[in-house]
């Protein structure tokens, strides 16, 4: 690959090469170069994953796990190539715990609908926090309301860091799953997940990590964290949509039933009684997106030879020089600035509405998100309608935050 293998620990990263590994940050919008600091929404690709599935359906595309001929046996061991990548990413102990799966939203609903349907009843309790995405809280909702079960939420400061003695006390002999999210996509808040864990396990009660945001910006060790489930998409992690993946302990995905049914996940079929086959085949019905697979695997390589470290630290730089611009503008409210936070700046401006401040700066080739980041009660928590939110990624720059800022200064010159 490209920057990292030249680097040393101590010259961090060349943004400009890793940048060049990124055909699409080469293009135009609106007539400036395009400024892309919406990498929470969707991650871009380097040109090493566009290679890796290009190569993949010109040289070795086959059905997997089922074809005796060489090429179907080519294909499948790419394919679990790319799971065993996945596994040593997340520092998981054995590749079977590797479930794949369309993303994050899908991971958490086969949790929430198989384990969930299993262990919760009428008036148990699923825990979550005030700073979910909507896939980390409907999914239990729909449990909850099949169940007669609850949802309870453990609140935000002002700031929106999660107040842990709030969510230890809501920690209830009733409590059967907790759900949290790793990282907060709308406020880019970082949550405990060490200390949250802790807590719940010493009740008895598994925990789930919502990983979307977290895995594009540092390294991840489920064994450390200590969690029972941690989900993420592969497209916010710099690889193809279609696929993302559900790390479970062993010992839990084996307690659990099938998600949905179908081939692939079966042992034998009569039609009195069909049995499942081992994990984590049992939750993977039907022929999975293989390519996308391969492609998530080719991005972990990507990172991991940049360097989770090196990404770190840029991405701190970034945060810590944007936010120090952008609150420097008068009339613009940082929305969500907790003591660790990762990546994300989202912000109001008086007078403006956020759809405006988008489409002021798209204007200026600046793609950003506006609205409630699918988070509306993080929205309703600190009384706005919608935020603007950049956020930025390995390949962001210094000079795209300032013209983030300069691009702001205009949209309220327009606006007053
Ligand atoms: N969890 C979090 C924390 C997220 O940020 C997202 C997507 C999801 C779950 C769902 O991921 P999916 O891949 O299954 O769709 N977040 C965003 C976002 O912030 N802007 O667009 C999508």
């Amino acid at each position: 690959m490209s920057a990292a293998n030249e680097q040393t620990p101590a010259a961090g990263l060349d943004v400009e090469r890793i940048r060049r590994d990124f055909p699409i940050l080469a293009e135009q919008s609106h007539g400036h170069p395009l400024v892309f600091l919406d990498s929470a929404a969707s991650a871009q690709k380097p040109q090493q994953v566009i290679d890796a599935m290009s190569e993949f359906y010109s040289h070795d595309y086959a059905n997997i796990h089922r074809g005796v001929y060489e090429l179907s046996q080519r294909a499948t061991d790419a394919f679990e190539a790319a799971r065993e990548k996945v596994r040593a990413f997340l520092n998981a102990g054995e590749a079977r715990e590797i479930v794949f799966v369309r993303g994050t939203t899908e991971a958490i609903n086969l949790v929430a609908m198989t384990h969930g349907r299993k262990h919760v009843g009428a008036g148990d309790e699923i825990l979550i926090t005030a700073m979910e995405h909507h896939s980390n809280i409907v999914p239990w909702q729909l449990l909850c309301e099949d169940r007669g079960a609850n949802l309870v939420v453990a609140p935000i400061d002002d700031r929106g860091a999660l107040l842990l003695d709030e969510f230890e006390k809501r920690l209830s002999p009733r409590t059967r799953m907790v759900a949290v999210t790793h990282v907060s996509n709308a406020l880019g808040s970082v949550n405990p997940v060490r200390e949250i864990t802790r807590l719940a396990h010493e009740r008895g009660v598994p925990v789930l990590v919502d990983g979307a945001q977290a895995v594009p910006h540092g390294r991840i060790d489920v064994r450390e964290l200590d969690c029972d489930f941690y989900a993420f998409s592969s497209h916010k992690l710099f690889g193809p949509t279609g696929i993302g993946v559900l790390y479970g302990r062993s010992e839990l995905l084996e307690s659990m039933p099938p998600y949905q049914g179908g081939g692939e996940m079966i042992l034998t079929v009569s039609f009195e009684k069909s049995t499942w086959a081992e994990i984590p085949h049992k939750f993977e019905a039907g022929t999975p997106d293989i390519a996308a697979a391969i492609g998530l695997g080719a991005a972990i390589d990507y990172l991991g030879e940049v360097g989770f470290d090196h990404i770190a630290v840029h991405e701190r730089d970034l945060l810590e020089y944007g936010t120090a611009l952008l609150d420097a503008i008068p009339g613009l409210r940082m929305i969500g600035t907790a003591a660790d936070k990762a990546a994300v700046l989202s912000f109001v401006l008086d007078g403006v509405h956020p759809h405006d401040v988008g489409t002021i700066l798209d204007q200026e080739g600046i793609a950003v998100r506006t609205g409630h980041h699918c988070a509306q009660p993080v929205m309703d928590r600190f009384e706005v309608p919608a935020t603007t939110r950049a956020s930025v990624a390995l390949y962001s720059t210094r000079a795209e935050l300032d013209a983030l800022a300069r691009a702001i200064l205009k949209t309220q010159e327009i606006f007053t």
